[in-house]
């Protein structure tokens, strides 16, 4: 009783769709999980289609700056590092997209909305990795702020959302201790390495913030979502404990959070940080962030040149169930 629509033409319920919206909002109430073939309001399919398909293409996007620096890496372990972490990635866009199929949006479908459509991606991989000590920030900062913002979704109440987070939250939690591990080396380098280091946790610090979200106020998904139990927390309060969790880190690697306003609040027992820039947040997201041209295009170049791997992939799939009639 997968039905998306929960109204009928007439604008009444039919006894199933009761009985169904019944079900989901027991299965909600208790803490339980929604799979695919149980009923579902259409807003709840919608909303969850949005948050995995961007999830999705965020891993996939993601891959470009980190990607970008496999030939360059200064060896030949920590080339072999990049590349694992460059394809775990894949892997990530992989299981979410298949995960949001099982929603009734093809992969063909979710695709084509992200390179000839307008589906949002995470802003934080529209800005440029410039050196090498990048690699470490983007593991430390960007991977750290993913785990703080999906170890909750292991719990989402979509049940193939939560069970693909799990396997991801484990890798990213690899990626962040290489990201710690490149920044830590550096920091106890040189002066021109430590130097490489603060310069790359100075440009990546305000947007890894940004990834949890607009604040709470300008956030217009987040209690629908909250009641759903698809996020657990608030942007805002992931965001605090992703804080909370790299002042200490960061004196641990001998850099500075470039952050003039960041103290501890005695009272609330909690890490202040800065206002961050949310129009540049905006901008970032509607296109007009430094990389953004960028990114679309190698996507789109890439869509493009793997067609015929795609063709072949459907021309062997064709063959082999013909294959199969005939055995039957
Ligand atoms: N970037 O109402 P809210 C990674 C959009 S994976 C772009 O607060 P929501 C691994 C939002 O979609 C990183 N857009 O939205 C990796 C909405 O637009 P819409 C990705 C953003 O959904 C590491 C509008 O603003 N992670 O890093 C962003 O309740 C290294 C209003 O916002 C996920 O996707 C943003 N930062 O909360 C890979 C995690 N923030 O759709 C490679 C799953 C907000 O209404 C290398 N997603 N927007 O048009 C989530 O947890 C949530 O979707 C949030 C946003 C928290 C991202």
């Amino acid at each position: 009783m997968a039905e998306q629509s929960s109204v009928g033409a007439t604008g009444v319920l039919s006894p199933q769709e009761v009985a169904g919206r019944e079900a989901f909002e027991e299965l909600i109430a208790e803490d339980s999980r929604v799979e695919p073939r149980d009923w579902m309001p259409a807003d709840y399919r919608k909303s969850l289609t949005r948050q995995m398909s961007q999830h999705a293409h965020s891993e996939i996007i993601g891959m470009q700056p980190e990607a970008n620096w496999i030939t360059r890496a200064p060896s030949l372990k920590r080339k072999s590092i990049l590349m694992a972490k460059v394809q775990d990635e894949a892997g990530h866009g992989l299981y979410l997209y298949s995960a949001t199929e099982t929603l009734g949006t093809s992969r063909d479908e979710l695709t084509d909305q992200l390179i000839y459509g307008s589906a949002k991606y995470s802003s934080i991989f529209n800005y440029p990795a410039r050196s090498w000590a990048d690699m470490g920030a983007i593991g430390w900062l960007v991977d750290g702020a993913a785990i703080v913002n999906q170890v909750p979704l292991c719990r989402a109440s979509y049940a193939p959302y939560g069970r693909a987070m799990v396997r991801i939250c484990k890798e990213e939690s690899f990626h962040q201790r290489q990201g710690w591990e490149i920044l830590y080396e550096l920091s106890h380098g040189s002066p021109a390495q430590k130097q490489m280091a603060q310069d790359a946790v100075d440009r990546f610090y305000a947007p890894a913030l940004m990834m949890f979200g607009p604040p709470d106020a300008d956030s217009p998904n987040s209690q629908q979502s909250m009641a759903w139990n698809i996020k657990r927390f608030s942007n805002d309060e992931l965001r605090q404990r992703f804080v909370g969790m790299i002042v200490e880190q960061a004196e641990a690697l001998g850099l500075t959070l470039p952050d003039p306003e960041l103290r501890f609040d005695e009272e609330s027992g909690q890490w202040i940080h800065q206002d961050l820039d949310w129009d540049e947040f905006m901008r970032v997201i509607k296109g007009g962030g430094p990389c953004n041209a960028q990114r679309m295009a190698r996507r789109r170049d890439a869509h493009e040149d793997g067609a015929w791997v795609r063709e072949a992939a459907a021309a062997y799939a064709r063959d082999r169930a013909d294959e199969m009639d005939e055995v039957a």
